[in-house]
């Protein structure tokens, strides 16, 4: 995947609220395009494989826990910067520590139902979109 991509997910609290396309809205306003796109629902195991990185934190078993309880929106986005970008329009991890008209400020309860996520690095980036997208689905 090129650099000027990233990789989001609008996380289970968010769908279940009703916040997929005012986030989507959001993100597209943010001068963000969408390259791909797909509503999905993670089971334990491959919530636990996508966040394998975080393996060893004492946050992963309620992370894939949480991740795999609805539906989510998976994505890969084009921009200069993207994630770089991207993670400024999704503010802090902790909502409660995110700046005012961040997404996660906006859409967000806890720092464990923060309503997105945002790759954190071109490679990962690159990773992340892969693991949902295949090459036919990315272009
Ligand atoms: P994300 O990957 O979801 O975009 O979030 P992030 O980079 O801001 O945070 P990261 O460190 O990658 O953590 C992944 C997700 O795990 C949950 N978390 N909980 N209780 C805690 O201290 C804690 N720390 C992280 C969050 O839901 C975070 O989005
Ligand atoms: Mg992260």
């Amino acid at each position: 995947m090129a650099t000027n991509r990233t990789f989001t997910m609008i996380k289970p609290d968010a769908v279940s609220n009703g916040f997929t396309g005012a986030i989507l809205d959001d993100i597209i306003k943010g001068g963000f395009k969408l390259i791909a796109m797909k509503y999905t629902h993670l089971t334990s195991e491959t919530a636990g494989a996508f966040y394998e990185v975080h393996k060893e934190r004492p946050f992963y078993a309620d992370l894939v826990k949480f991740m795999s309880s609805g539906p989510i929106v998976a994505a890969i986005l084009e921009k200069d910067n993207a994630v770089e970008d991207f993670r400024k329009l999704i503010g802090a991890t902790d909502p409660s520590k995110a700046e005012p008209g961040t997404i996660r400020n906006k859409y967000a309860k806890s720092i464990d139902a923060n309503a997105v996520h945002g790759s954190d690095s071109d490679e990962n980036a690159a990773i992340e979109g892969s693991f949902f997208f295949s090459n036919l689905e990315r272009f």
